[in-house]
């Protein structure tokens, strides 16, 4: 297939007035009758009628009513049209018991689901499948399966039969059908003007127990959306379905969000913090996306993050309202480096809006979602919260019921501010992460920062342009105190200077606070003024930054100069872990050491070839040091944050779990697991039992309780995922691939389910040590496995082939190793474009 083109764009010409769908649901072979009314578009050119297309039975074509014969390609058909508006009704046959791709209408556990983003719609029935083709729809769903469900508000129903009727324009990627055995948990809401909005869950029959905190966190999303953006729901019912077999997280279909069970269903007994945490979030994200991304949608896909990068944004405002700002911001930056650095950084990097694709499902990507998302929070901070709001407001007006580019959303800020923001456009367009380096001088009472920014080459974007960055800084005295609270620099060139002057005794700066634009910061700081951050900043992402670059350096020390655990660090973290005033959560991060991933990128970065197993063994032996140094700080910490009465997701008691978990890991490394198998007997909740699970893997000391642990879950497919993910991930390094492997061939294994896949074969890709052993057995496993799904599944397939996205990292014998397995999956009969895409990328 070829390669599809940003600047190739043109308007349809085509619009489409309304649509009318009736299925008639079976197994293998389910009816669509269509009917839909054209007009041309003043906009566009009428030259050749193209509908989408694939996978299609056409059993018969109509123009208002007369039988026609089009042209019918894999990709869709042609037909001569008459001039002006027409009705075209079409009837074709599909197949969802044998979709496994899990796009277009596909089965999972005997239930009926669609998943049309991006491109699934054309799975379903002929149609101008693309964003900027908006149109009301009604559906009519026949089946003798008791709950049918789509988008809009319901309509008329008899026996066997249920219509729905979406009263907004929206793109057929928004479409969603829903027939099952299914129960619902009910609530309602009412919406500021006084509107009342009836609330549904929709899981199988046995989930019921695990929906109450999925409810919660719909209508906090949905008064908190009205509150800080002032947008209201704007239907008379909203409805979410869980379901199990699903390729992404969730999915925004108008009114009727589709999500993956493991990002919706909840419990205490089922679930860990984080799942709570990443629930809430995503219904959150699913929801704010009625306004941008339905009532205001993406032209093209090459728009994509004009709804993805803003709803993230505001998701991350969401949570950082409900729980702690501070903790979650260092999750996001923890996250975007892990993620998105390492894809900037890499052969897969690709600008926040894309030029060119051949298969946009491979642009859900941590570029277009979190720097995407980095992006519009450096626009805030650029404009000022006023502006922000301003502007947000004339793009909701302005644009509803739109299909709308990037232009667009930059166009309102323009007019709300008066800035010029032709630079900062870049953002946009340019890939790669951008180094910022700074030097200081110190001269009479002025402190002058030195910064230079420079982007290394990507993919197809040799020369790079200096970009507009945002840098918070503030000055800590030498006592303390701060003598200049944070200020926003705004750096357009590629040197540029600011002095701070009036200055007593020379400060310490802190730089970058709140993380205020996705770079790295090159900084050559001693570690006396990295302690004296850690020990004295008032910003806490900087403050935490200053721990984890002590860290980071003594690690890099470790691994590098076989140098032993640095006293300095560990006493500046005991000080800091024990400091009572801060948030149990900021400590719980603070314990945490620099991933194997990112250890190796920055090994690479300073001219070295990392070797994954050394990395491991060195972030191992920091861990004994750090078990041995604070043996009773340890335990005093977890003696103290044990959480008495009954569970709850919140913010504060998880906080308190994540540190007597941070501690009771290192505990465990002296104590033979006695105090985890307290914990893992006693435990009513997975937070506490998965946490004593893991210190018992992690010592080798779980046999039993992986065995009970089993025994207990079987029937829960969810928490049967994290035992399979947690076996793998803990395996020692010689291991990983056999443990991988093993799993594979146990009962419960089901490749066609992407989320038991991933906790498989993602765990597998996530332990770089076992992923990258010298003997090749990670790559030759993973390989082998992607090979076999892609026949099922591509779109899982080529996301999981990131895996190999850094293999130029590494010495020669993995990279011959690496590039063969590569050369192997692309010499497939009938691989798929997303993952011939993907591997060809990687392999350039
Ligand atoms: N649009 C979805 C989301 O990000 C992904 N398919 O919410
Ligand atoms: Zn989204």
């Amino acid at each position: 297939a070829e390669t599809i083109f940003l600047a190739d764009y043109t308007p349809p010409g085509w619009l489409v007035e309304d649509v009318s769908l009736t299925f008639r649901l079976a197994p293998d072979a389910t009816r669509v009758l269509s009917r839909i009314r054209f007009r041309p578009n003043p906009d566009g050119t009428q030259d050749r009628f193209f509908l989408h297309g694939e996978k299609l039975t056409l059993i018969s074509a109509r123009i208002d009513g007369a039988p026609v014969t089009p042209d019918v390609t894999d990709e869709g058909l042609t037909c001569a049209v008459p001039d002006g508006a027409f009705t075209w009704e079409t009837e074709v046959e599909i197949a969802p018991a044998q979709n496994f791709a899990l796009e277009g209408l596909y089965m999972s556990n005997g239930m009926y689901c669609t998943q049309c983003e991006a491109e699934g719609f054309r799975k379903i029935t002929y149609y101008p499948d693309r964003p900027d083709v908006m149109a009301t729809f009604t559906v009519r769903i026949e089946s003798d399966l008791p709950v049918m469900l789509s988008n809009g508000n319901p309509g008329a129903s008899g026996p066997g039969w249920t219509e729905w009727h979406d009263p907004w324009p929206k793109p057929a990627y928004l479409f969603a059908l829903v027939a099952g055995d299914l129960i619902a948990h009910p609530d309602s809401f009412t919406t500021q003007s006084g509107k009342d909005v009836a609330l549904n869950i929709w899981v199988r029959p046995g989930d019921e127990g695990k929906c109450a905190f999925g409810m919660e966190a719909l209508k906090k999303s949905m008064k908190w959306d009205e509150e800080v953006y002032g947008r209201e729901y704007d239907l008379d019912i909203f409805n979410i379905v869980a379901v199990d077999d699903f390729n992404m997280g969730a999915m925004e279909n108008k009114g009727l969000n589709v999500f993956n069970s493991s990002c919706v269903l909840a419990s205490p007994e089922t679930s860990t913090d984080g799942n709570f945490e990443r629930v809430e979030a995503i219904i959150a994200h699913e929801y704010f996306h009625n306004w941008t991304g339905n009532r205001i949608t993406c032209r093209d896909w090459f728009q994509l993050c004009l709804k993805e990068g803003l709803t993230v944004f505001r998701d991350s405002q969401f949570t950082s309202d409900m729980r702690s700002a501070p903790v979650k911001r260092i999750s996001d930056v923890i996250a975007l480096r892990a993620r998105q650095f390492r894809e900037d950084n890499g052969p897969l990097a690709h600008p926040v809006r894309p030029e060119s694709f051949r298969e946009i499902n491979n642009f859900y990507t941590a570029t277009v979602y979190e720097k995407g998302a980095e992006v519009i929070g450096m626009l805030k901070r650029l404009v000022g919260d006023e502006a922000y709001e301003k502007a947000c407001d004339l793009y909701f007006t302005r644009h509803d019921g739109q299909a709308c580019t990037i232009e667009d959303w930059l166009q309102v800020f323009t007019e709300a501010t008066g800035r010029d923001l032709g630079q900062f456009k870049r953002w946009y367009s340019q890939a790669g992460t951008p180094r910022l380096t700074l030097r200081e001088t110190w001269d009479e009472g002025t402190l002058t920062l030195h910064f230079s920014q420079r982007t290394p080459p990507t993919p197809g974007q040799t020369d790079k342009q200096p970009q507009v960055l945002p840098i918070a800084v503030g000055l800590i005295g030498p006592d303390g105190e701060e003598v200049q609270e944070t200020t926003l620099l705004e750096m357009t060139e590629t040197e540029q200077s600011f002095s701070f002057s009036g200055l007593g005794a020379r400060p310490v700066a802190s730089v970058l606070r709140g993380f205020s634009a996705p770079v790295i910061l090159q900084r050559d700081q001693d570690n006396a003024d990295r302690a004296f951050l850690l020990a004295h900043d008032t910003d806490p992402y900087c403050r935490w930054e200053a721990g984890r670059a002590l860290a980071k350096q003594a690690l890099m020390r470790m691994i590098t100069d076989d140098a032993p655990a640095d006293p300095a660090y560990l006493g500046a973290l005991t000080t800091l872990l024990g400091d009572e005033t801060l948030d149990p959560a900021f400590r719980a991060l603070a314990m945490a050491l620099p991933s194997e991933d990112d250890l190796a990128q920055s090994l690479a970065d300073t001219g070295h070839v990392p070797d994954p197993q050394r990395i491991w063994d060195k972030r191992e032996a920091m861990r004994d040091a750090m078990a041995d140094f604070m043996p009773d700080l340890l335990a005093q910490l977890f003696d103290a944050h044990q959480v008495p009465g009954r569970y709850a997701p919140e913010a504060a008691p998880a906080a308190a779990r994540a540190l007597a978990n941070s501690a009771l890991a290192l505990l465990s490394r002296r104590d033979g697991g006695e105090r985890a198998r307290v914990q893992y007997a006693e435990a009513d909740n997975m937070t506490q039992q998965l946490a004593a699970l893991s210190c018992l893997l992690s010592i080798g000391m779980a046999d039993d309780a992986l065995g009970a642990f089993y025994d207990q879950w079987q029937s829960d497919r969810l928490v049967i995922d994290k035992w399979f993910s947690l076996q793998v991930a803990f395996a020692a390094p010689d291991q990983t691939a056999a443990t991988a492997a093993r799993l594979a061939g146990h009962p419960d294994f089901d490749m066609k389910n992407p989320n038991r896949f991933r906790a498989t074969f993602g765990a597998l890709a996530a332990s770089p040590a076992g992923f990258h052993h010298a003997s090749g057995a990670g790559y030759r496993l993973l390989a082998d496995w992607l090979i076999r799904l892609d026949a099922l599944n591509p779109q899982t397939t080529a996301r999981m082939s990131t895996a190999f996205e850094t293999w130029k990292r590494f010495d020669a014998d993995r990279q011959d190793m690496i590039r063969a397995e590569l050369e192997r999956i692309l010499s497939r009969d009938g691989l798929s474009r997303d993952t011939s895409e993907m591997i060809t990328r990687i392999l350039a």
